[in-house]
């Protein structure tokens, strides 16, 4: 597998067959108009989270970990650079790295030169550009590194390419986008991912910490407006690919903090009574309504380490900073 055409290994993971409609791999933008109509049609209203990742978001994203405010990628990168020895002395030599969905390439390439050899990255991600980027700088990171990328929903991939059967596997699930996940919906991929990384597995998850809203809503809500213009971006993202005429300027970013679910979460808020056309379709936003574009769900140690539990797995151990911004959690399957 040791080929250096990254667009022959994208080939060889999107051909991998998968059981069930539901696996097939989708475009990134594939499921978007259904899913804007439906997210329009309830009430309050909302488009899923993963809409935000087009080539302009995926860039406005990149731009938000780089902010002061956003403590997330810098918190957790350190976490590796700080306990890669100790993270590579627990996990142990040899094993498939499986990767769920595009964390950082930066992250990813810190943990394979903790880890030593790897004998191949299987990265999963719905968005084929960005693959197709991150295996292309890893592969000029780490010579020899086999990539065999997997085009797929991670939260419905149900097989593993044959490569990673050879030999024990470790997930790695990064940046807390298992947050983005409601608690049932993260116990089931966390399920499944044991199920898909089989007995003997370890998985590495990085999930953001409970912390107060001090802290919290101004990572989500800037002063340079970046993440104003990431959750923004979905609405031009309607008006380029849909058919949209949405007048961004009447329409306003907003982040809360749910003390309640433990969670961000992030609005689009309309500021005026307005008719709004999408795909030869009216809607009306009353002045006020919000359009609920993401949950980034928080979690304490000994909560993470439950659903784990849940799950399945077997929580081994979790670091965390000293200014207790973030946790990395290591899970062994037995
Ligand atoms: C890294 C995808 C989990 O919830 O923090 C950043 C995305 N949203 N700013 C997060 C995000 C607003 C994010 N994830």
């Amino acid at each position: 597998m040791m080929v250096g055409d990254i667009s022959l290994h994208l080939t060889i993971g999107a051909a991998v067959p998968s059981p069930g409609p539901s696996a097939k791999p989708e475009r990134a933008d594939g499921d978007f108009a259904e899913a804007v109509l439906t997210g329009f049609a309830r009430r309050p209203r909302s488009i899923p989270c993963r809409f935000f990742y087009d080539a302009i978001g995926s860039e406005l994203f990149e731009e938000i970990t780089r902010l002061e405010e956003y403590y997330p990628t810098r918190a957790e990168t350190a976490l590796l650079e700080v306990h890669r020895a100790e993270i590579a002395r627990e996990v142990g030599g040899g094993r498939v790295l499986v990767e769920f969905g595009s964390g950082s390439s930066r992250k990813t390439s810190l943990l394979i030169g903790a880890l030593g050899q790897v004998p191949a990255y299987i990265p999963i991600d719905i968005a084929a550009e960005s693959l197709k980027e991150a295996a292309e700088w890893l592969s000029g990171q780490h010579d020899g590194l086999a990539i065999v990328p997997l085009i797929a929903d991670f939260t419905k991939t149900r097989t593993l390419p044959a490569v990673a059967q050879r030999r024990q596997r470790l997930g790695f699930f990064s940046g807390s986008t298992i947050g983005n996940l409601t608690h049932v919906e993260a116990q089931a991929f966390l399920a499944n991912a044991a199920r898909l990384l089989g007995k003997g597995s370890a998985f590495l998850v990085g999930v953001d910490l409970k912390k107060p809203a001090s802290i919290l809503i101004p990572a989500y809500n800037d002063t340079r407006g970046v993440t104003a213009a990431f959750n923004l971006n979905l609405l031009a993202r309607i008006n380029r690919e849909l058919d949209g005429d949405f007048d961004l300027s009447r329409f306003a970013h907003d982040a809360i903090y749910n003390a309640m679910q433990g969670r961000m979460e992030m609005y689009l808020v309309s500021l005026a009574r307005q008719s709004v056309r999408v795909l030869g379709r009216e809607f009306v936003f009353a002045e006020g309504e919000r359009i609920h574009t993401e949950n980034s769900h928080k979690y304490t140690v000994p909560e993470f380490q439950a659903l784990a539990r849940a799950s399945g797995w077997h929580a081994v151990k979790a670091w965390t900073d000293p200014d207790r911004l973030f946790s990395l959690h290591l899970l062994q399957l037995d």
